[in-house]
């Protein structure tokens, strides 16, 4: 008897656990675009398209390579709307009685296979270079789970930058290179972009009907939608990009969107990149003399140590870990973060650009919408569910440990030592947003004050009893203290005038 073989939007890899696990002779692989999937958030359109447009492609090679396909197209009438619902449909089909799966990468969906009436073994997503057994072993009996002993370990492992037993260079971390400020001239004209191919356009004008008053812009569209593509993107961006990414890793340019950044998270998590190939193409430009250490060593602890430690924390921390709320925050996610109008130039900028791309890059997201949201006291849950939203790259086992802890300090510390909070000077130092906002970051309060100067001290006198005795924050507590009261009494008044307009969806 037949099994069904189940491939989800995000797990387009030949090599999947569930294919390898599979056989082709006897076995029916279910790929089902479905409502359930696309409505649980209102996904921008740009990545539903990208989803869909993928998952087509990989179904052609599927059956290319001889495996029997049941597709399910999200307007087909007898479309189930959601995974399970196809499972059992192709199940009465077939009559298959067990399902194979790799384990998605999201526990509300892990519970649904597994509370199907169908016998369903979800494989390890060996996708992945640390396995939960790893992750659980490394977290066990450690007070603190910081990421830069994670990435040591896999370091070792895989051997990436390694010479014998010691770091290449004779450091495992060369962040303190990486922190140039916006340079004056990009030598990068941004990603590979596709243009679309019929199969694309058909999935677009799909997208556009059901999908295109959500939030985002559906075209142009230009993402890499197969592996042969998404390659291509890779081996542009170590070409052209690699080699000044260290650099100017933390900068942020006006009108750049994309920087020396990658782009590739995208590829990465639907499957279309391996996450090996991907570092094995950025040391090999290293050892080639094509890309300096500090920028090959920045982007690889990315990949093998911060993508892996946030997908470790997800599943270590477990299924209510979104909604996580340390710091009691209750705030409404302002119009602004949906394209309403604001004066801040960098988080009109940042936001734009997200409409249009479904794109932002890390300081972007950290240090202005993340950054912004944390210091106004917005609920983590509402900031959560908008990074979910808006990005292309976002899947709950990454965004959530990036927005609830990384960003938010929701998790009451897991992940971040100290939150990520700034007034404006780090974002003036880091970019040119400020040259051409309507507030001066210079001026601290009264007349045009950056709202981010503001905000800042409010946010760390109302946690002073949270953070007081963090000695990462002793001295920014020391510096508040040296104000005069008076001058601490403007600011906090100035600061809460400001929420109360943002409460009221008044244009700030
Ligand atoms: P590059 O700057 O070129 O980086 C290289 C690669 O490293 C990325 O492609 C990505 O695969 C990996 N990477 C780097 N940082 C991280 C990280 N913190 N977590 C996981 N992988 C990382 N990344 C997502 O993939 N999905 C998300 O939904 C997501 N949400 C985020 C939300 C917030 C609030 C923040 C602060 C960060 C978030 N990130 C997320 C991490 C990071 O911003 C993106 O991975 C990165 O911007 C993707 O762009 P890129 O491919 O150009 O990255
Ligand atoms: C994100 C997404 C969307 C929008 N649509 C589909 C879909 O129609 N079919 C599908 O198999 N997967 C989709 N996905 C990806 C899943 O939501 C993803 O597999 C889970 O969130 C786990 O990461
Ligand atoms: Fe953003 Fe303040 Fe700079 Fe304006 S002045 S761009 S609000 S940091």
């Amino acid at each position: 008897m037949s099994r069904l073989v189940l491939v989800l939007g995000d797990q387009l890899s030949p090599e999947l656990s569930a294919l390898r696990a599979a056989d082709k002779d006897r076995d029916v692989v279910v790929m089902a675009e479905v409502a359930e999937e696309a409505n649980y958030v209102q996904h921008h359109p740009k990545k539903i398209a990208l989803i869909f447009a993928a998952m087509r492609k990989f179904a052609v090679r599927l059956r290319s390579e001889g495996w029997d396909v049941r597709y399910a197209e999200l307007d087909d009438t007898d479309n189930a709307g959601s995974i399970p619902g196809e499972l059992l449909r192709r199940a009465e089909e077939t009559g298959a009685r067990e399902v194979i799966a790799t384990e998605p990468g999201e526990w509300r969906l892990i519970e649904a296979l597994s509370d199907m009436p169908l016998r369903c073994t979800q494989h390890a997503d060996d996708r992945f270079i640390a396995s939960h057994e790893e992750f659980e072993r490394w977290a066990k009996g450690r007070k603190t789970l910081r990421m830069e002993y994670f990435y040591r370990e896999q370091r070792k492992k895989t051997g990436y930058l390694m010479e014998g037993d010691a770091p290449a260079g004779g450091q495992w971390n060369f962040d303190h290179d990486n922190r140039k400020p916006a340079p004056d001239d990009i030598a990068f004209g941004g990603p590979m972009q596709f243009t679309p191919d019929a199969e694309v356009e058909a999935v677009l004008e799909l997208v556009e009907a059901r999908f295109g008053n959500w939030f985002g812009d559906v075209r142009p569209f230009w993402y890499a939608t197969d592996q042969a593509q998404a390659r291509r993107a890779l081996t542009h961006f170590v070409k052209h990009a690699l080699p000044s990414f260290g650099d100017y890793q933390d900068a942020m340019v006006d009108d750049e969107k994309f920087l020396y950044h990658g782009v590739i998270s995208a590829y990465i998590n639907l499957g279309l990149l391996d996450p090996r190939e991907v570092c094995d193409a950025v040391e090999t430009a290293w050892r080639e003399g094509a890309a300096p250490l500090n920028a090959v060593e920045g982007f690889i602890r990315q990949v093998i140590g911060w993508r892996e430690y946030m997908r470790g924390i997800y599943f270590h921390e477990g299924p209510d870990y979104p909604r996580r709320n340390g710091l009691n925050h209750q705030r409404g996610l302002p119009p602004l973060y949906w394209g309403a109008e604001t004066k801040m130039r960098c988080l009109s900028k940042v936001v734009a650009q997200t409409r249009e791309e479904a794109y932002a890059h890390h300081i972007q997201r950290l240090m202005v919408t993340g950054n912004f949201a944390l210091l106004c006291g917005i609920d983590p849950a509402e900031v959560e569910d908008w990074y979910m939203r808006v990005y292309v790259d976002a899947y709950e086992w990454v965004t959530a440990p990036n927005t609830i802890g990384m960003s938010q300090f929701a998790d009451g510390g897991v992940i971040a030592s100290k939150p990520y909070v700034s007034s404006g000077s780090y974002i003036d130092r880091m970019s040119d947003y400020c040259g051409s906002c309507h507030y001066a970051v210079k001026t601290k309060t009264g007349e045009g004050a950056c709202p981010f100067n503001l905000l800042y001290w409010h946010f760390m006198d109302r946690h002073r009893d949270r953070f007081e005795k963090n000695p990462r924050m002793a001295q920014m507590y020391a510096t508040w203290d040296r104000m005069k009261p008076d001058r601490r009494e403007t600011v906090i008044a100035e600061a809460e005038a400001f929420l109360d307009r943002l409460s009221k969806g008044e244009t700030v």
